[in-house]
């Protein structure tokens, strides 16, 4: 232990908000002490990460009371992301980032004696989310505290986030995430902030002592929501906005009636009940779980966070009907699209207004963002399991269909499909409410996440509101946070990037394009090349680390990271994978250079074909790997347990992304804009965000492949034929006899035959059709990497152009053409 002991402190105070060395050391000690109770010799790792984490928190609270009530003080409009997912990753790095203090707090730690690094990777991340949507959330609420904009989050607060994914013999096995096991730092309960939420029962209709139409729920069932506050820290500024995430608790956690009868166990049945409603996060990425659970978590976050917004209003205004001025309220995805019901009930039943007056307020209120196009996404609630939940909310949907649709008759007379398509009932099979055309309706702004899927939107899903209401429509192309997916992550990259530009490039990010010029300056692409090395040598001991395979890291490291899925095409990865060793095992002489294709990335439990694909990643590792003939230029590795910690690790070390959906599939990807951040170059398709990355770093920077939207189309409308592409192509046939023969399961031909039968029989994402793109721009990869000054370039101006995917570009558009909100200074 160095200089500090604790006897050598005054233990009067923790050293309140200062950010110099000895002001760490001392809010350090102080908090181990006095919030954990323990002395540096003996403090397990995790008490010194909790340590500095309250230390931390001190400087966190201080700037959050000062932004709430500067709010509060100049009636700030505010933001609302309602999200079922916020995947928020570690908060203490992040947070000493943009406290500023990160150096500081890191040189007292290690004049401590304490190896910092260990310090912060003890933080167990808060998986609550499962991919792009819920990690999108929380680069949002990242942003808008950054932009000092007026704005609140409101999710679940799970019990359980995302699963834990550990590789048995090959395959994912599924762990239940504790993450709450060691304590929260970072959270503040707030048991007297408590909504009451119902479930079930009946509706009266009935006319009040005024003569009016009224109707009165009465549920049959209450669950408590209680608010839990994270504060969200704006890079270098003063304010600290909230997180506030909501969990469920019973009214009566205990039933005295049924105790004193001696049924102990019914006492309590009650509290496990409700409570189950925020245990566990559904881990479906992308896919639509028709469960009543879900239902039941959807409302319960939407009830306890509109009725949360109605208690602030009415502080200030004197009637609901301000509602919409005091709030701008945006649906993540159709999770929370029951709002546009909820807040009607509120305005109408419980506030007594007309409906008119009502729906005007509702639907200023509403802004709609949609995240995907693939049909098995797009919620569709069964109307019989809807009422058991929701009976009230039913009935105000139908009178909100009702109303809709007249106006719909109205304008297209006749049109009877017209009014069948718009519908926000499907008649079709089962009746179901569709839950994308509720938000639609309910919504005065409704967005896609990047240009092409925007288009794809109007053109095709959500065609006929387009029709109706085209100025509803507009995009929102999707951003990441530089802080922790550049500035966190790549300490090299960037003191290298402000070393050469000095660092205004930090508040704005298309100040980066002031490295073009050093894409011409030979000593700076060394430079560039030898961070490069070094995050790639970084890389591979993780990937020693988590997998026992070694791997090269002067190596192309080529890299799919993201969830399983068939239309993220992971197999057509794989494909490439088998040619490259085939074409190895032909000729060791070939000049194709040394290859690490890594993956990484969680299967949903249920998901059959994706853990499939999983095992057969592990199988043809297993083999190529082993195989001394290839002489180690090609390793494959699967490094498990994809979640924000971990990618924090792998983006740095890639030199390659690989982007390789089927055209029209994804409808951004944000993935794709954390490689090219930190100088990998994109293998990518025209689909999502790829259309706009490609424009802004130049077409010579990226490796398009593959049929466009329109090509995808037009196969499939010609009847596709997978097959015909494995019969004429030698490689293709190659490859996928290698898999179906056994090569990679020791002979056996039925482990792999869903994926081979899947691929030559129907092949829904078309794999088989795009291969032999794919391959040759794979070789045209190669190529180029064999050319380290032109690979540098292009890897310099990847950085350079990319500032537009900044989540903050993102969230001033938000601003600006749909919740019509300012930035308000939070002063010191
Ligand atoms: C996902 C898309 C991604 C997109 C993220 C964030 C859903 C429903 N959609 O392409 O698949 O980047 O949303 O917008 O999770």
């Amino acid at each position: 232990m160095a200089n500090l002991h604790l006897q050598t402190l005054p233990m009067t105070e923790s050293g309140s908000a200062g950010t110099s060395v000895e002001d760490w050391k001392k809010a350090f000690l102080w908090n181990l002490y006095y919030v954990l109770g323990r002395f540096p010799e003996t403090a397990s790792m995790n008490d010194k990460y909790l340590a500095l984490a309250h230390s931390v928190r001190e400087r966190l609270l201080d700037r959050w009371v000062k932004t709430s009530e500067t709010y509060y003080r100049k009636k700030a409009r505010t933001a609302c992301y309602l999200s079922a997912e916020f995947l928020l990753g570690p908060h203490l790095g992040n947070n000493l980032l943009n406290l500023g203090a990160y150096d500081e707090a890191k040189q007292a730690m290690e004049e401590l004696g304490f190896n910092f690094e260990d310090m912060l990777d003890q933080e167990e991340e808060p998986g609550l989310g499962n991919g792009g949507l819920g990690r999108l959330a929380a680069c949002y609420v990242d942003s808008m505290a950054t932009l000092e904009i007026p704005a609140v989050g409101h999710g679940i607060r799970y019990e359980f986030g995302i699963f834990d994914q550990v590789i048995r013999d090959g395959w994912q096995v599924e762990i239940a995430d504790k993450w709450l096991r060691l304590g929260n730092p970072w959270e503040i309960p707030r048991p007297e902030i408590a909504m009451t939420v119902g479930f079930g029962g009946h509706t009266e209709h009935y006319t009040d002592e005024n003569g009016r139409y009224r109707v009165r729920w009465t549920p049959q069932r209450l669950v408590k929501g209680i608010a839990h506050d994270t504060p969200i820290l704006g890079f270098r500024v003063n304010t600290a906005n909230m997180l506030r995430l909501w969990r469920a608790e019973a009214v009566n956690s205990f039933d005295f009636q049924s105790f004193n009868t001696g049924d102990y166990y019914g006492a309590v049945e009650e509290k496990v009940g409700s409570e189950t409603i925020s245990k566990v996060l559904y881990p479906n990425d992308a896919g639509f779980e028709g469960k009543q659970l879900r239902l039941e978590q959807q409302y319960f976050l939407v009830s306890c966070a509109l009725q949360d917004m109605m208690r602030i209003v009415l502080q200030t205004a004197p009637d609901p009907k301000h509602f919409h001025e005091k709030y701008a309220v945006q649906l993540n995805d159709t999770h929370p699209a029951v709002a546009v019901a909820e807040l009607m009930r509120l305005l109408v039943d419980q506030y007594g207004m007309d409906w008119e007056p009502a729906w005007d307020v509702t639907h200023r209120t509403m802004g709609y963002t949609n995240h995907t196009l693939l049909p098995e996404a797009l919620e569709k609630w069964p109307i019989g399991l809807f009422e058991s939940v929701l009976p009230r909310h039913l009935e105000i949907i139908f009178e909100i269909n009702r109303r809709f649709l007249d106006e719909v008759r109205a304008r297209f007379p006749g049109d009877d499909d017209r009014v069948r398509r718009l519908s926000l009932i499907d008649e079709s099979g089962g009746r179901s409410i569709r839950m994308a055309h509720l938000a639609c309706v309910g919504s005065h702004a409704i967005n896609g996440v990047a240009a092409l899927h925007s288009e794809l939107l109007k053109h095709e899903v959500l065609r006929d509101f387009a029709d109706m209401w085209p100025e509803k429509f507009l995009n929102v192309t999707n951003g990441i946070t530089p802080r922790r997916f550049f500035m966190l992550t790549n300490p090299g990259l960037t003191k290298l990037v402000t070393d050469a530009i000095g660092d205004g490039w930090t508040r704005d990010l298309d100040k980066l394009r002031l490295l073009e010029p050093k894409a011409e300056d030979t000593a700076f692409r060394d430079a560039w090349r030898s961070v490069k090395q070094h995050c790639r040598e970084a890389f591979a001991a993780e990937i020693l680390k988590k997998t026992g395979i070694k791997t090269d890291p002067a190596s192309l490291f080529d890299v799919q990271v993201k969830r399983f899925h068939e239309y993220k095409r992971q197999h057509l990865n794989v494909l490439n994978v088998i040619t490259l060793y085939h074409r190895l095992k032909r000729d060791p002489h070939c000049d194709a250079p040394a290859r690490t294709v890594v993956f990484a990335g969680k299967a949903a439990p249920g998901y059959m074909m994706a853990k499939l694909i999983i095992k057969l990643i592990h199988a043809v590792a297993d083999i190529v790997n082993n195989d001394r003939a290839i002489d180690g230029r090609l390793r494959v590795a699967f490094v498990p347990d994809y979640n924000v910690k971990n990618s924090q690790r792998i983006f740095p070390g890639a030199d390659l992304s690989e982007q390789i959906s089927t055209a029209g599939k994804e409808a951004s990807g944000t993935g794709n804009m954390k490689f090219a951040m930190n100088g990998a170059l994109t293998i990518g398709t025209l689909d999502g965000a790829n259309v706009e990355i490609r424009d802004a770093v130049g077409a010579e920077n990226f490796f398009l492949f593959g049929m466009t939207v329109d090509e995808v189309q037009r196969r499939l409308a010609e009847r596709y034929r997978p097959y015909e592409h494995y019969r004429s192509d030698e490689e293709l046939k190659e490859a996928i006899d290698a898999i179906a023969d056994g090569a990679f399961s020791n002979g056996d031909r039925e482990l792999f035959r869903p994926i081979v039968d899947n691929l030559l029989g129907t092949d829904p994402y078309m794999v088989l059709a795009d291969y032999r793109s794919y391959v040759d721009c794979q070789e045209e990869v190669g190529r180029a990497w064999c050319e380290p000054e032109r690979w540098t370039r292009a890897s310099i101006l990847n950085v350079a152009r990319i500032g537009q995917f900044t989540s903050d570009r993102a969230i001033r558009e938000y601003c600006r053409d749909i919740w019509h909100i300012h930035p308000v200074k939070v002063a010191e």
